[in-house]
């Protein structure tokens, strides 16, 4: 197959899952396509003489133009792509404005597929605002297959948009070999003392990640076992998280990383995850912490019970509530067994639920389908 990729290139969840399905793909010697306004952040130092390849959108400025129009040139390059290379599949990550492009390049060379997968924020937060609801649930309708990332998304669309359309779920994937408990004391070193607990948050520092949760949370613990916490990513709520930090007398012991590329050495020897985000599709970060038997501590919002099992491989509270959650991070790490138990769970759940192995052949199912659909 020949397959063009549309995705944001910015650190998120939804670029990652599209870089590292596109490489997968790529890797099963399909043909695969990048299209986008820059490198995805994963997709560096991958291609090679058989691809995946990368197509840059040039933003055009014209002094007559408010705006570059980012979606029309989107568009125009997917169009030359199509043509040059014979593709006739475009998978679009995310339905603005991506899923919009594609349909609009399908217009206009007149041949090829989409197929939109939702990851989120495209549906609860940004589609169903007023200024893009008509053309969300437009490229929801007209795209030949639409995937969700999480059945609590797919639901979701439904309701938002008012579309009784079909939409597959298929579950984001993590690379169990690459996200790996870390047992290298000396790695440990660089982060953390030994009798320290070490709490992880992965996020863009997003209103919707709460991140100024996770320092109270955090606050919370510190005042009551050894412990550290590193926060990964970068976003508008960062400074607010940091301030609190300062607030709560907790700054010396909490390390804000910033977009830190080697993400999987800090799962790697992390103790718990906190993600109290008041809305998730999925919690692709939560995933890959599991993967490195890290036990989460989440809000039970979206679809993250559909990836952390409440009890068995972390423990969820309703949105807002860090009490609940400080109590939820003790009661995991000062029980050992416990801790291991939970560890040991994420871990098997992360390869006998979310392995590539299973979930990049139902991508593949998805695109012969929607290639040979009517
Ligand atoms: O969470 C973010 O802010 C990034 C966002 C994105 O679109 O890149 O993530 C969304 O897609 C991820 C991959 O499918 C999911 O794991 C995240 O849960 C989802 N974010 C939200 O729903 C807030």
């Amino acid at each position: 197959m020949k397959i063009a990729v549309l995705c944001h290139a910015s650190a998120g969840g939804s670029g990652v899952v599209a870089t590292e399905l596109g490489l997968k793909v790529a890797r099963a010697g399909h043909e695969v396509h990048f299209v986008g306004s820059a490198q995805p952040f994963r997709l560096s130092g991958q291609g090679g003489m058989r691809g995946p390849y990368f197509h840059q959108v040039s933003s055009f400025a014209y002094a007559l133009f408010e705006q570059p129009y980012p979606e029309l040139a989107a568009a125009n390059t997917l169009t030359e792509v199509m043509l040059e290379y014979g593709v006739e599949l475009a998978h679009a990550h995310y339905a603005i404005p991506h899923a919009t492009a594609a349909i609009h390049a399908r217009a206009i060379a007149g041949r090829g597929r989409v197929m939109t997968t939702l990851h989120g924020t495209d549906v609860t937060l940004v589609g169903a605002e007023p200024t893009f609801r008509h053309t969300t649930r437009h490229a929801i309708e007209r795209s030949d297959h639409v995937t969700a990332v999480s059945a609590f998304l797919a639901e979701q669309t439904h309701q938002v948009f008012g579309t009784d359309r079909e939409i597959q779920v298929i579950h984001n994937f993590v690379d169990s070999d690459r996200f790996v408990r870390i047992t290298d004391p000396e790695v440990r070193a660089r982060f953390a003392h030994p009798d320290e607990a070490l709490l992880v948050h992965v996020s863009n520092f997003r209103p919707v990640k709460r991140v100024e949760d996770v320092v109270q949370v955090f606050a919370r613990v510190a005042s009551e076992i050894p412990a550290r916490l590193l926060m990964i990513g970068d976003g508008p709520d960062r400074s607010r998280a940091f301030e609190l930090a300062g607030q709560l007398g907790v700054i010396g012991r909490t390390h804000f990383l910033g977009s830190f590329p080697d993400v999987e050495t800090i799962l790697g020897i992390s103790d718990l995850f906190l993600l109290p985000s008041s809305n998730e599709s999925f919690g692709l970060a939560a995933l890959e912490a599991m993967s490195c038997e890290a036990p989460v501590v989440a809000a039970r919002a979206g679809g993250i019970p559909e990836v952390v099992e409440d009890g068995v491989t972390g423990l969820l509270s309703a949105v807002g509530d860090v009490d609940a959650m400080a109590d939820s991070a003790l009661r995991i790490l000062r029980d050992r067994e416990l801790y291991l138990a939970m560890g040991a769970a994420a871990r098997h759940t992360a390869v006998t639920r979310f392995h590539p192995g299973l979930i990049v052949p139902q991508y593949l199912a998805a695109y012969r389908r929607t290639l040979s659909g009517p």
